[in-house]
């Protein structure tokens, strides 16, 4: 099968290896320094998966390309802009894959797939998928996994008109020994993901830590206050999560990832815009709509936006 992995840097590179490695004729788009060592060396996968991968990589979506199935893991902050130039170059009815942190993702490819005009019905071809396996990139051409993880997908049976799209991609991952999980609400589980990168990426970020950091104070108060705001902007939105689930999820989380540089310190590490609106802002913009205050996560997102602010946003993001 031909599967494309639009904006592959450290999640998309790795599960397009695991997929290449399946046998899947893979094509990673791309970086033009990681298309570049991808090209000259292959592919280097550290960690829990070893090994160099000669995967074809470009650096933009050649017109016409046909596929059979497209992975999108750019940034949240650049997915309108993928998804509107997949909308254009891309078979209209094939799978899309949209594995981003944050909330609202769907909204944005939904959009896209609509004003394209190419597909009638867009929910038949979106599958949300929610990732917690790390991988950090080492350098152009080398990603690192430094933890195991597994990829959330809706259950295929309760999935309505996109279980088909679902089986298919759970099947190429299953088939790449990828660890799949089918979950009965896919939303929930991203919101599940989002109150737990909340209270992990900003603080990581801000100074600078590795995951595994925040077992340790002040680190470890500070998440879990930004995890007790995240949980009250979920009950907000109607997500009845217990304190107790979501404590576990981000201790476990963080045993498994203790090695990682989350990928909100890796953006800031790359001098690059962070997906801070589309994780810890959305639950702000939540809490405002019920006139609730959310003061840690409030402050923490100011100054993630200012040591940020003179990003830029590169053509081709990858998360
Ligand atoms: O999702 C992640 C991220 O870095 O964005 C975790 C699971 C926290 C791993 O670092």
């Amino acid at each position: 099968m031909r599967i494309v992995v639009l904006g592959a840097g450290a999640v998309g590179s790795l599960i397009g290896a695991m997929l290449h490695r399946a046998g899947e004729d893979v094509v990673l788009v791309g970086s033009p320094a990681h298309v570049e060592a991808i090209r000259a060396g292959g592919l280097r996968i550290e960690g829990r998966l070893e090994g160099t991968f000669a995967i074809a990589a470009e650096t933009r979506l050649a017109p016409g390309t046909s596929t059979d199935l497209v992975w999108f893991t750019v940034k949240t902050f650049d997915l309108a802009r993928a998804t509107e130039q997949a909308a254009r170059e891309l078979p209209g009815s094939i799978p899309w894959v949209l594995a981003q942190n944050g909330l609202g993702v769907e909204e944005v490819a939904r959009a896209a797939l609509r004003s394209a005009g190419r597909v009638a019905d867009p929910d038949r071809w979106l599958v949300r998928a929610v990732n917690t396996i790390p991988a950090t990139l080492v350098a152009p051409g080398i990603v690192r996994q430094p933890g195991d993880g597994e990829i959330r997908l809706a259950d295929p049976n309760h999935a309505g008109t996109s279980g088909p799209s679902v089986r298919l991609v759970a099947a190429s991952l299953l088939r790449a020994g990828v660890p799949v999980r089918f979950v009965p609400d896919i939303d929930r589980a991203a919101w599940r993901k989002a109150v737990v990168n909340a209270a992990i990426n900003p603080v990581t970020a801000e100074h600078d830590i590795l995951n595994g950091q925040l077992l340790q104070d002040p680190w470890r108060t500070e998440a879990t206050i930004l995890l007790l705001e995240a949980l009250s902007a979920a009950r907000l939105a109607g997500y009845d999560f217990s304190l107790e689930e979501l404590e576990r999820d981000l201790w476990e989380t963080i045993r498994a990832t203790a090695g990682n540089r989350s990928s909100m310190l890796q953006d800031v590490d790359r001098g690059r815009p962070t997906e801070i609106d589309s994780i810890s802002g959305y639950l702000l913009d939540t809490a405002r709509r019920h006139s609730v205050t959310l003061p840690a996560t409030e402050r923490i997102v100011e100054r993630i936006r200012r040591r940020t602010a003179s990003a830029s946003h590169p053509r081709q993001q990858r998360s």
